[in-house]
């Protein structure tokens, strides 16, 4: 007989309603949101020793987030958005962690989370219809709904460079940094990866460190993010209108707090494109792009805003070898994940600061004192740093080792790539919800807006598996194929899918498919379109009573 019960009392021992992997931004809500709204019988694990998720890790010099302190932030609750008050335009890393620190503490979630619990692998038991989750150490944790908040750009691309075990100096992946942090005086650094993450942390390192040299693979284009203080003003304004604020980010299709300009970059001369973005750089932030509609849809129209900006690097960086290395860039603005820095190119005119263009002259090997290039030339080095990104979207969900009904593995399943219904669910993984899976708006978005929405729209599907008597829920095959035609078509759409080397096609892992992973049909849209399902009956879904299910 499997156990069908759904938020019965429960005795110790006896399985949870629903188990959740992470504790950031997904996991504290949806916590919240079973256990609060739903009355559910919830646990959140987390292999970190504190909250916050992405950035539990991400302490490394200048981690800040590239969303305005505003906006990344949860809109739930009028109480929890009136008792925080950011300090800064972008919230630097500690920041963030004590706003979840808070977050944590407001809604009394601790007695509900484990932390140092790293899973091992989940099992779908389908006789019981329960999950089975292991955890490092052995320990069995079983739950009707497995939900993952893993994030996604949680597994760290740490590049395979023959020699790298025999490097005497230390090495670090940024999105794994010492807590003590890293003493940089005196010290020779190499940064490979010139990211959001290396334009944010190559400023701060060469400030610290007796020299640094930059290994670029891929010329980046970045803005300026313009940080400061908020003013008084400035915070009794937004702690006064949160409405107004979430209704510009619900109506976006990113999820940033600015409405994009509905005009062409084709209906303005050079003159006028010009005092356009020069206002544009002197703003600041993630908004340089809002100034038009077809910047990433139209090649020729995103030329031109290329154009500005690479004449900005020249103009900027003074050795002309060096920002002719900077500014050889070679796919459209914004086509991949557009940065924004405080002082990355001017770094660059230090004269502690070097530029190796890997596409020149690739590294050959790590060697015990440094870096040997393929051209012979050696570079001695004390400190490696990658900034080299992540196994994005589907790495986190993979190293999970999941297993769904029948034996199959997700990481078979995904073999080609990633399939999923929404990005929220899998076929052959029952009662498992993906928060910013693959094929969820997600990295395209600010990350807290399509959380909420996802959050809010797993419990508004368990709560309707409980009014219906229901304890099963799963997409279908055929949702599914549907599902990654649309993704594709929206990447399609855009320019987003012509950049060769993205990590929003997989490009930056060895032997990964390059199948386009985030929807970037546009955050608003996404959410209409689960509302509609939710209003079908869950359209795409099968949902299974307990009968239905013992009979399996
Ligand atoms: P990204 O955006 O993936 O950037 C990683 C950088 O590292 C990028 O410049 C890569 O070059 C470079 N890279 C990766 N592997 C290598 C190897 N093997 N050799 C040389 N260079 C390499 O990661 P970030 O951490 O900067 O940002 C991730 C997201 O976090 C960001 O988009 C925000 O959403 C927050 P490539 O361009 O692949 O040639």
């Amino acid at each position: 007989m499997p156990d069908t019960s759904l938020s019965s009392p429960h005795a110790a021992g006896e399985p949870l309603d629903a188990l959740i992997i992470g504790a950031g931004f997904s996991g504290l809500y949806m916590l919240h949101s079973l256990r609060d709204r739903l009355g559910l019988k919830v646990l959140a694990v987390d292999r970190a020793a504190g909250v916050g998720g992405t950035w539990y890790w991400n302490r490394y010099p200048g981690a800040r987030c590239d969303s305005e302190s505003h906006s990344y932030a949860y809109t739930f609750s009028e109480e929890l958005w009136k008792g925080w008050s950011w300090t800064q335009r972008y919230p630097d890393h500690g920041e963030i962690r004590r706003y979840m620190d808070y977050v944590a503490d407001t809604l009394d979630l601790r007695p509900d989370i484990r932390l140092e619990t790293t899973v091992e692998r989940c099992d779908f038991d389908d006789a019981a219809n329960l999950w089975r989750v292991t955890l490092k150490g052995g320990e069995l944790l079983s739950a009707r709904f497995l939900i993952t908040g893993v994030g996604c750009l949680s597994t760290a691309n740490i590049p395979n460079l023959p020699g790298l075990a025999d490097f005497a100096g230390a090495w670090y992946h940024t999105g794994a940094w010492p807590h003590a942090g890293v003493d940089f005086a005196g010290k020779r650094v190499g940064q490979v990866g010139t990211g959001s993450t290396g334009i944010q942390s190559a400023p701060v390192i060469a400030a610290e460190a007796k020299h640094l040299t930059v290994f670029q693979r891929t010329a980046n284009y970045s803005t300026p993010a313009q940080n400061a203080p908020l003013a008084p003003e400035r915070k009794a304004w937004i702690r006064d209108n949160l409405d107004a604020i979430r209704s510009v980010m619900l109506a976006t299709t990113n999820g940033h707090p600015f409405t994009v300009t509905d005009r062409s970059l084709h209906d303005v001369t050079d003159a006028e494109l010009t005092e356009i973005l020069e206002r544009a750089w002197d703003f600041g932030g993630l908004q340089f792009r809002a100034g038009f509609r077809d910047v990433l849809l139209d090649e020729s129209a995103n030329a031109r805003m290329a154009g500005f900006l690479k004449d900005k690097i020249r103009r900027i960086v003074r050795d002309p070898a060096k920002a002719e290395i900077l500014a050889t860039i070679d796919h459209p603005y914004a086509g991949k994940r557009p940065p924004i820095d405080s002082g990355y190119f001017e770094a660059f005119n230090r004269d502690n600061v070097d530029l190796v263009d890997l596409r020149a002259d690739p590294i050959e090997r790590v060697v015990p004192s440094g870096v040997r290039l393929k051209s012979g030339r050696e570079i001695p080095l004390d400190i490696l740093v990658f900034a080299t990104g992540y196994d994005a979207l589907t790495g986190p969900l993979i190293k999970l080792n999941i297993t769904g009904t029948g034996g199959r593995t997700l990481a078979k399943e995904w073999e080609a790539g990633p399939r999923t219904y929404l990005g929220l669910q899998v076929a052959g993984f029952p009662n498992l919800f993906t928060i910013t899976g693959p094929g969820s708006p997600s990295v395209l978005c600010n990350m807290p807006v399509p959380i909420e929405q996802h959050v809010e729209w797993i419990t508004g599907c368990i709560a309707h598996l409980r009014e219906q008597g229901a304890t099963r829920i799963e997409t279908t095959p055929a949702a599914m194929e549907a599902w990654g035609r649309e993704v594709k078509r929206a990447a399609d759409a855009t320019l987003l899918s012509r950049v060769p080397h993205s990590w929003y096609l997989g490009a930056n892992v060895p032997g990964k498919p390059r199948v386009f992973m985030p929807y970037a049909g546009g955050m608003a849209h996404y959410r209409k379109l689960c509302a509609e399902v939710a209003a079908k009956g869950y359209e795409g879904f099968v949902l299974a009573r307990p009968a239905a299910v013992a009979a399996e």
